[in-house]
C-alpha cells in the first residue's frame, strides 16, 4: 500500500472531474486511471447516456473498487451539453466546489488538470485553449483545425468576448461561476454548448482565464461530432450575436 498523497488543491475544495460517455468502452477504464493518477486527490464522474457498446457497465466496476470513481446513468443518448448539465447538478448536489468538463477519448491531457486547478486559483473559469501561445493540436487533419479556429474567431468576433478558444471542452469551473451563469437556462448542445456557458461567464462579469493545452485527437472509438452539430453552432452564435447587437441598439439588455 502506497501511503495517501497529501491534497495539492485542497484550498479549492472539493474537485469533480466529469466525463460524459457515449460508446467510449475503448477509452473508460485508460481515461479514469490517467486522471486519478494525475491528481489522485479528484474524484470522477462519468456520465453516460446508456451506451450500447457497454461504457457504463465498464465504469460501474471501476467505481466499485475506487470509491473517488462515481457513475450517473442516464436513460440515452441527450446529447454532450445534457450530460454536462446533469452532471454538474449531481456534484454541485453531493458538495463538490470545482466542476472540470473532460472528453473521454483522451483529448484533455489529464496529465494537465493540475494547470488548470492552479490557474483557478485566480480565476472563477479556466478554460484549456488550443489557441493561446503555447497551445497546440496533436494530429488534427487541416479541415478540423480550420473548422475549429474559424468557429473560435467567428464566435469571438459575434458575441464579443475576449476569448481565444471559445469552442473547446477542457474546463474547469468553481460551483459558484456555474450557479450565477444560470446553467439552468443552458439549451445548446455541442460546441455551441461550450460558447453558451463562456459567453454566459464573461457576461455575469466572471474572471474567466484560458491556459494553454495540447490537444490529442481521438486514437479509440468513434467520432459523435456531426454537422448538426456545426450547424447548430453556427445559427446560434450568429442569433445571439445579432440579438446583442439589435438590444444595445434599443438600449434594452439582452
Ligand atoms: N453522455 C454523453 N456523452 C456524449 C454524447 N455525445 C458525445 N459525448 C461524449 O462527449 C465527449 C466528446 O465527444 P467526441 O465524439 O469526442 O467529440 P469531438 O471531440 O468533437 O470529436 P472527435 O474529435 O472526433 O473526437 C466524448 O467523451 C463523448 O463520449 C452524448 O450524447 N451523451
Ligand atoms: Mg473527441
Amino acid at each position: 500500500m502506497t501511503a495517501p498523497q497529501e491534497s495539492t488543491f485542497a484550498d479549492l475544495g472539493k474537485v469533480l472531474v466529469i466525463i460524459p460517455t457515449y460508446n467510449e468502452a475503448e477509452n473508460v477504464e485508460r481515461i479514469v486511471s490517467r486522471v486519478r493518477v494525475a491528481v489522485p486527490e479528484v474524484h470522477v464522474l462519468v456520465a453516460d447516456d446508456n451506451s450500447p457498446d457497454g461504457t457504463g457497465d465498464l465504469a460501474d466496476k471501476i467505481a466499485a473498487e475506487d470509491g473517488n470513481v462515481h457513475v450517473l446513468h442516464r436513460k440515452g443518448k441527450e446529447g454532450l451539453g445534457a450530460a454536462y448539465l446533469a452532471g454538474f447538478r449531481w456534484g454541485i448536489d453531493h458538495g463538490y466546489d470545482v466542476l472540470v468538463e473532460m472528453d473521454a477519448d483522451g483529448s484533455h491531457q489529464p496529465e494537465e488538470l493540475s494547470r488548470l486547478l492552479t490557474a483557478l486559483r485566480g480565476a472563477d473559469l479556466v478554460l484549456g485553449s488550443r489557441w493561446v501561445p503555447g497551445g497546440a493540436v496533436v494530429n488534427w487533419p487541416k479541415s478540423r483545425l480550420l473548422l475549429s479556429r474559424g468557429g473560435s474567431l467567428y464566435s469571438r468576433v459575434m458575441l464579443d468576448v475576449p476569448i481565444k478558444d471559445v469552442t473547446g471542452g477542457y474546463r474547469a469551473f468553481r460551483k459558484e461561476t456555474l450557479l450565477g451563469l444560470g446553467m439552468e437556462k443552458v439549451a445548446s448542445q455541442g460546441y455551441c454548448f461550450q460558447v453558451d456557458l463562456a459567453w454566459r461567464a464573461v457576461k455575469a462579469g466572471y474572471k474567466v482565464a484560458e491556459v494553454p493545452i495540447t490537444f490529442v485527437e481521438r486514437e479509440h472509438g468513434a467520432s459523435k461530432m456531426s454537422r448538426n452539430i456545426v450547424v447548430e453552432a453556427l445559427w446560434r452564435v450568429t442569433a445571439w450575436g445579432v440579438g446583442a447587437r439589435v438590444s444595445k441598439l434599443t438600449g434594452r439588455n439582452a
